[in-house]
C-alpha cells in the first residue's frame, strides 16, 4: 500500500508540508479502509487496479483526520500509529497544511479514476468525509465532551465519526461494479461496522498499553464517555459479537458477489489487537 499512496503523492512537489504528510501517510496504520474497498471490490469481480484511486483517497482521508484528531484543539495527543504525532514530529501549523494537503490530495487521486461513475463515487466520498458524514460525527463529538451523553447519542456520534468512512468503500465498490441498488444497504453494513469496530476500540483503550496499542489510550483518565462507562464491559462485548456476525450475515445474503473476501477481512479485524 505503501508504494501505491506513494504513487499518487508524486505530483506534490516537494516541501516541509510533503514530508509531513508522507509522515503520516506512510507510517503505517491497518489499512481497513482500502482493504475494505479492495475486497469488495474483487467481490464484485473488478481489477484490483479500478479501486486503487479510491483506495488511496479514502486513506488520504483518514490519515488527515487523524492528523487533526491528534492536534492540541481537539485531542491533544502525542503517540499516533506508534510514532510522534504529526503536530509533535513537526509543529501544529504544518500539522494542519498536512490534513488540509491530504485532503485536497484524496480528491485528486480519486479525479484519476477512469471508471464512468467516478462522478458519483466522489460525491460519495465528500458526503461520508464532510460536514455530513465524518466532520458532523468529529463536531457532535466536541459538544459531547462538553454535556452528558447517553448511549444513543454516543451511536450517533459514531455513527458519523467512524461509520461513514467505513461505509464509503463499501458503496464505493458497489458503484465501481455498476451496482447502484446495493449502495444503500452497504451504508448501513458499514455503520454496523463501525459501532462494532468503535467498541473494540473502547474494549482495547481499556486493556492495552499506548505502546501496545500505537497510539495514545486516554480514554478513562479523561472521564470520557464510551460504550463500556455507559453499557458495562460485558454488554458492550455482546452487543460488538453481535453486529460484526449481523453484518457477516447481510454481506453473504448479497446475490452475484462474492463475499469470501470480505469475510475473511472482517475476521481479522474482528481478532485485531491494535
Ligand atoms: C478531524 C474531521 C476530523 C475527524 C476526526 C478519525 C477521527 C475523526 C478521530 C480519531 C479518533 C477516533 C477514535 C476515531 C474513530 C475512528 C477510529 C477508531 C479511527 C482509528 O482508525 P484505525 O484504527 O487507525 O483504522 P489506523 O491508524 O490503523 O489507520
Amino acid at each position: 500500500m505503501n508504494d501505491l499512496l506513494q504513487a499518487y503523492m508524486a505530483d506534490v512537489p516537494e516541501s516541509r508540508v510533503k514530508d509531513a504528510m508522507l509522515y503520516s501517510l506512510l507510517a503505517g496504520g491497518k489499512r481497513i479502509r482500502p482493504n475494505l474497498l479492495f475486497a469488495a471490490a474483487e467481490g464484485y469481480g473488478l481489477e484490483k487496479a479500478e479501486a486503487e484511486p479510491f483506495a488511496c483517497a479514502i486513506e488520504m482521508i483518514h490519515t488527515y483526520s487523524l492528523i487533526h484528531d491528534d492536534l492540541p484543539a481537539m485531542d491533544n495527543d502525542d503517540l499516533r500509529r506508534g510514532r510522534p504525532t504529526c503536530h509533535k514530529q513537526f509543529d501544529e501549523a504544518t500539522a494542519i497544511l498536512a490534513g488540509d494537503g491530504l485532503l485536497t490530495q484524496a480528491f485528486a487521486a480519486a479525479s484519476k479514476s477512469t471508471n464512468a461513475d467516478k462522478g458519483e463515487c466522489i460525491a460519495v466520498l465528500a458526503e461520508m468525509a464532510g460536514p455530513a458524514g465524518m466532520v458532523l460525527g468529529q463536531c457532535l463529538d466536541m459538544a459531547e465532551e462538553t454535556g452528558t451523553t447517553g448511549w444513543e447519542e454516543l451511536k450517533t456520534v459514531h455513527k458519523y465519526k467512524t461509520g461513514c468512512l467505513l461505509s464509503a468503500p463499501l458503496m464505493i465498490a458497489a458503484l465501481l461494479a455498476g451496482r447502484k441498488e446495493d449502495v444503500q444497504e452497504w451504508h448501513r453494513i458499514g455503520d454496523d461496522i463501525g459501532l462494532a469496530f468503535q467498541i473494540q476500540d473502547d474494549i482495547l483503550d481499556q486493556i492495552l498499553t499506548p505502546e501496545e496499542f500505537g497510539k495514545s489510550t486516554s480514554d478513562e483518565d479523561n472521564g470520557k464517555v464510551t460504550s463500556i462507562s455507559l453499557l458495562g464491559r460485558e454488554k458492550a462485548e455482546e452487543l460488538m459479537n453481535r453486529l460484526y456476525a449481523e453484518s457477516r450475515e447481510r454481506i453473504h445474503s448479497f446475490g452475484n458477489f462474492n463475499s469470501a473476501p470480505l469475510l475473511e477481512l472482517i475476521d481479522s479485524i474482528q481478532n485485531r489487537r491494535n
